[in-house]
């Protein structure tokens, strides 16, 4: 089918085109239609040089006028703002992938105190490790006793004032070291986050390198922080993630199901959705009322938690949320937290869906609010799903429109399971890299965002990156996008470089690993830790990059400034608002690398971002002489 330039140039996904062309025929606007509406977006904004922390202003710093205001009405300058603003989005970011670690141990808690309900141990020999990590003793106790201890210990991660977060040490003696000298050892999560409100409150800290070091600081407390406790409370309670087989895209909406998408990101929820959709009862009612079942599918980092522990389908990633919406055949959304947009209260209106919330923490305008708690949870979760079975008999059949797109893909490397692949020891992975049929390896991760073509900054560059042998790891909506795009297939290695395609061919591996949802990249740390122990060597001396060729969120920026603080230079491929800022645009670009020994860079062409990781990875392969 041909359709409109305009919609071919939002996105590179097919089931897009379809969607859009789709709403545009119902005159129903998508985020796409809003971000133009926007254009052109504020000036001052984009060079991160507006301040709104006091009320003497609001004020702007005019870079290019040079009869403007310079300074702010405090005498705040354009270096001071830029570096107050950056700040404060690592401290929302890190806030946000926290709260979800903290919520885990609450889980956690709970479960070994018999007061969830739903909930079990699912993997007893990480609790184990983790325990003894903590110094927990584990001889001769019960998993639950393990598992209060643990959950105590995690918790009080997020409230501690002094010392350190313990997988912190997880990272090399080297990183560590130059953590604590440069005095960016993270103590408490909460403390590094607060601290971060308390300096950038009008006449506190206004040295934007100072600034930025706490910003780092608190960024390390969510990577090796926040996020691990999320990564690792998920692996204990629901099971380390091992390969899976799945389906991914739009197309895996089913006409003749019931079909529940679980959208947000603590799987918390979205495991007693998937268990509760199980339900004999629930499954009979649904065929009751003309169903053949119930269909379980994802969206955003929760349908990659899902995915990975489950084979639930992902629907797609965070630009498709309203177009799943738009098909008329969901029944329900079921949202958490993150990355919701609150347009889907009132879009779900122009269909039958119910767009349902379930945190106290998140409620938007037009939802069925129902809230959900360990204690009943397998109960609540049933209730919603009966919700969507219900709702079945409301859909106008006439009104579906589903893309039959959708693609295999495999899914589930945790490192646990990349370990198991290679045989049980990273040697063969190491070898690999030294005798260069592995180039290298690369994250890539993060959001979508309609300032790019949809998928484009993920796809070219993850193809380029393996094409030139860079093994590349991925999560988040990159991770979707792989999926989407047949990537995450071991069969995908043909589309590799000639070492990269033997090594995954004899493992039987993709050449894109599947790690998982945002706070997963802690899974990503972890590995590159213990290459970098194996070989020795500080993180910073590795033939690793990473990227976010799409991001938008805070929480992107705090992963890409843990990312950085670990040694790992980072590309961005959308601008990050601090260009109004030399002395921010400089300590970014360059001098952090005489400080962390690695730095971020923008390229928004994904092929010549490529090209700069690949420089990187062959600049670090020479210092190690390899
Ligand atoms: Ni992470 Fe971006 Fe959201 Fe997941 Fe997707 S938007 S920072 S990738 S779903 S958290």
């Amino acid at each position: 089918m041909a359709y409109d330039e305009k919609i071919l140039e939002k996105s590179i996904d097919p089931s897009v085109h379809k969607m859009l062309s789709r709403a545009a025929e119902l005159h129903i606007e998508t985020a796409w239609d809003r971000y133009e509406k926007m254009l052109p977006e504020c000036g001052f904004g984009e060079l991160g040089v507006c301040c709104r922390n006091c009320n003497m202003g609001p004020c702007r710093i005019s870079p290019f006028d040079d009869h403007g205001p310079k300074k702010g009405v405090c005498g705040a300058t354009a270096d001071i703002i830029v570096a107050r603003n950056l700040v404060r989005m690592i401290a929302g970011g890190a806030a946000a992938h926290s709260d979800h670690g903290r919520d885990l141990a609450h889980t956690l808690l709970m479960t070994a105190e018999g007061k969830s309900s739903g909930y079990e141990i699912k993997d007893e020999v990480k609790l184990k490790t983790l325990a003894v990590e903590y110094g927990i003793p584990v001889d001769g106790r019960t998993k639950e006793e393990i598992a209060l201890d643990l959950a105590k210990a995690a918790y009080a991660e997020f409230g501690k004032q002094e010392g350190f977060i313990q997988f912190t040490r997880r990272a090399p003696e080297k990183r560590v070291a130059l953590w604590k000298k440069l005095g960016i050892d993270p103590r408490g999560i909460d403390r590094e986050i607060v601290e971060i409100m308390h300096r950038t409150h009008i006449g506190v800290d206004n040295d934007p390198v100072n600034l930025i070091l706490q910003g780092l600081k608190a960024s390390i407390a969510d990577g090796w922080g926040g996020s691990a406790i999320a990564t690792e409370l998920s692996d204990v309670l629901f099971g380390t993630p091992v390969p899976v087989r799945s389906q991914s895209n739009l197309g895996v909406l089913k006409k003749d199901h019931v079909n529940i998408i679980v959208h947000g990101h603590e799987p918390v929820l979205s495991e007693m959705v998937v268990a509760a959709a199980g339900d004999p009862g629930l499954v009979s009612q649904a065929e009751k009322t003309g169903a053949k079942g119930i269909n379980v599918v994802g969206i955003c980092c929760t349908g990659n938690e899902v995915c990975m522990r489950h084979g639930i389908p992902m629907a797609g990633n965070f630009l498709q949320q309203e177009l799943a919406v738009i098909t008329g055949a969901v029944e329900a959304m079921i949202v958490d937290v993150q990355c919701i947009m609150p347009s889907l209260g009132p879009l779900s209106e122009c269909f039958h869906t119910k767009f349902i919330s379930t945190s106290p923490k998140a409620k938007f305008p037009g939802a069925l609010h129902m809230e959900f708690h360990e204690e009943k949870a397998l109960g609540i979760a049933k209730e919603i799903v009966q919700a969507a079975v219900d709702n079945y008999r409301s859909r106008d059949q006439d009104k579906v429109m589903i893309p039959e797109d959708k693609t295999e893909c495999m899914v589930g490397f945790s490192t646990e399971a990349v370990v198991r692949a290679l045989g049980g020891t990273l040697d063969p992975l190491l070898e690999a890299v030294k005798t260069g049929k592995i180039r290298g390896i690369a994250g890539v991760v993060g959001c979508n965002n309609p300032k790019i073509k949809h998928d484009h900054g993920h796809i070219g560059l993850v193809e380029e990156l393996i094409k030139h042998d860079v093994l590349v790891t991925s999560t988040g909506c990159n991770a979707m996008a792989c999926a989407k795009r047949g990537l995450l297939l071991p069969e995908a290695a043909e589309q590799a470089g000639e070492g990269l395609k033997s090594v995954c061919q004899a493992l039987g591996i993709p050449p894109v690993l599947h790690m998982g949802s945002c706070v997963d990249i802690s899974r990503i740390l972890t590995v590159c830790a213990a290459i970098a122990n194996a070989l020795g060597v500080d993180i910073s001396d590795l033939p690793v990059a990473g990227a976010a060729p799409e991001w938008m969120s805070e929480k992107a920026v705090s992963i890409g400034s843990y990312v950085v603080s670990s040694g790992i230079f980072t590309v961005l491929g959308t601008v990050p608002p601090v260009l109004g800022s030399p002395v921010v645009t400089e300590v970014l670009t360059r001098t952090a690398n005489d400080v962390v020994g690695a730095t971020f860079a923008v390229e928004t062409d994904p092929v010549k971002a490529a090209a700069l990781m690949i420089a990187h990875i062959d600049a670090k392969r020479k210092a190690l002489g390899v």
